[in-house]
């Protein structure tokens, strides 16, 4: 093939990809998966990845290699359903970039240009997994993750702090950055609640001990916030706990900003636990109360969504992770995860049925011998029927 031939195979392809029809498929009635990942390394622009002049490029290589899209943020923003997507380059380092869908379930298309955030302090070595929150104050945030090398272990090459990045933006393209959140510990999930709380901004914190381990950082935290142009936890106090033998055995974190529901406040979270083939991450909901949002009021036993199939397979095996959804106002949920930190899939489900998969289903009683007690209930409830 030469140039030209080889440049139109490429658009074809990549054109076919990003207009590919996505197909719901039942699970469990809580909500549907889908056929299709929503998001690949693949979906970036062709622009993004090949310097299109034959010229300079005679073989038409790719010269910038897009690794991965995966962990985004979500937000309806002029009715079209948008992903502010981690993007993996082939360096390793992962930036942000805007991808939009007419119908939150396929035909996602990059924006032409990634996200430049702007510089707080020390440049960051990496950012990833932004929270999105459209707050009451009338702008939109985003929060991620600054990883930074620990400069107090500096013969240790993996040695990385994690803190608490903090932008807002009125179009999603210019973005004011913020001072870093001030913190006692390393920070990562940190999600701006989308209301104010007792006149003050709220966040749901993740403290940890180092980079990688939670340590003595006891599951996701909660901390009211005085100014959020020099954000600062003061006091923090644990909402959803890690526990012995669950799926949030070894740590937990917030996904996005919970959706008030007229029954409670709508949490996704992850959960992750260790085996012999490394951390599993699965997804889980839980339900804080209307006027407490810290006081959890539903805890359904077990994941609500895991890495099935494909998903399993990736970069980083074994990992389901979601920092996005929307809700839309007939009470449909797009509910956006990323698997094996490589892709983006879309759950769909509804208000309804999800604080009903909460409200109804039991929680973890923390012993084999009341799980059965569990199923037996249930056993017993449907015998009477069949
Ligand atoms: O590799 C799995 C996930 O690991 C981290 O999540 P957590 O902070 O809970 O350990 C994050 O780096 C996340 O991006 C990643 O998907």
């Amino acid at each position: 093939m030469n140039f030209n031939e080889r440049l139109q195979w490429l658009k074809e392809r990549h054109e076919a990809l990003v207009t590919r029809k996505n197909e719901a498929i039942y699970v469990n009635g809580v909500y549907e998966r889908h056929k299709y990942p929503i998001l690949t390394g693949e979906h970036a622009p062709l622009f993004w990845r090949y310097d299109l002049d034959p010229e300079s490029n005679p073989y038409l290589e790719e010269r910038f290699g897009i690794h991965a899209a995966f962990n985004s943020g979500a937000i309806k923003w002029n009715g079209k359903y948008i992903l502010v997507v981690r993007v993996e380059a082939a360096d390793r380092k992962s930036f942000f970039a805007i991808a939009e869908s007419p119908n939150g379930v396929d035909n996602f298309r990059f924006w032409d240009r990634p996200i430049t955030m702007p510089e707080y302090g020390e440049p960051a070595t990496n950012i990833y997994d932004m929270r999105l929150t459209r707050h009451e104050d009338g702008w939109i945030y985003g929060l991620f993750c600054v990883e930074r090398k620990d400069h107090t272990l500096e013969s240790d090459l993996s040695a990385a702090t994690a803190s608490c990045g903090i932008a807002r933006t009125k179009d999603l393209i210019n973005w004011e950055r913020l001072p870093d959140l001030k913190s006692k510990s390393q920070q990562r999930n940190v999600v701006l609640h989308p209301e104010f709380v007792d006149g003050k901004y709220a966040l749901y914190t993740r403290p940890q001990d180092g980079f990688i381990d939670a340590g003595n950082g006891g599951g996701i935290g909660w901390a009211l916030i005085d100014d959020i142009e020099h954000a600062e936890v003061k006091d923090e106090r644990i909402i959803s706990s890690r526990h012995y033998h669950t799926i949030m055995e070894v740590k937990n974190g917030e996904g996005p900003h919970p959706i008030k529901t007229d029954k409670g406040w709508l949490h996704l979270a992850h959960g992750v636990r260790g085996c012999a083939s490394g951390l599993r991450y699965v997804l889980y909901l839980y339900m804080t109360a209307l006027e407490d949002p810290t006081r959890v009021i539903a805890a359904p036993a077990g994941f609500f969504i895991a890495p099935e199939g494909d998903e399993f397979i990736g970069d980083v095996m074994n990992v389901a992770f979601a920092n996005g959804w929307i809700a839309d106002e007939d009470g449909k949920v797009f509910i956006y995860y990323a698997s094996s930190d490589t892709r983006m899939h879309v759950a769909t489900s509804d208000i309804y049925r999800l604080v009903d998969y909460c409200m109804n289903t039991e929680p973890d009683a923390f012993r084999t011998g009341l799980t059965v007690e569990r199923l037996n209930r249930l056993i017993d409830k449907n015998m009477k029927k069949l």
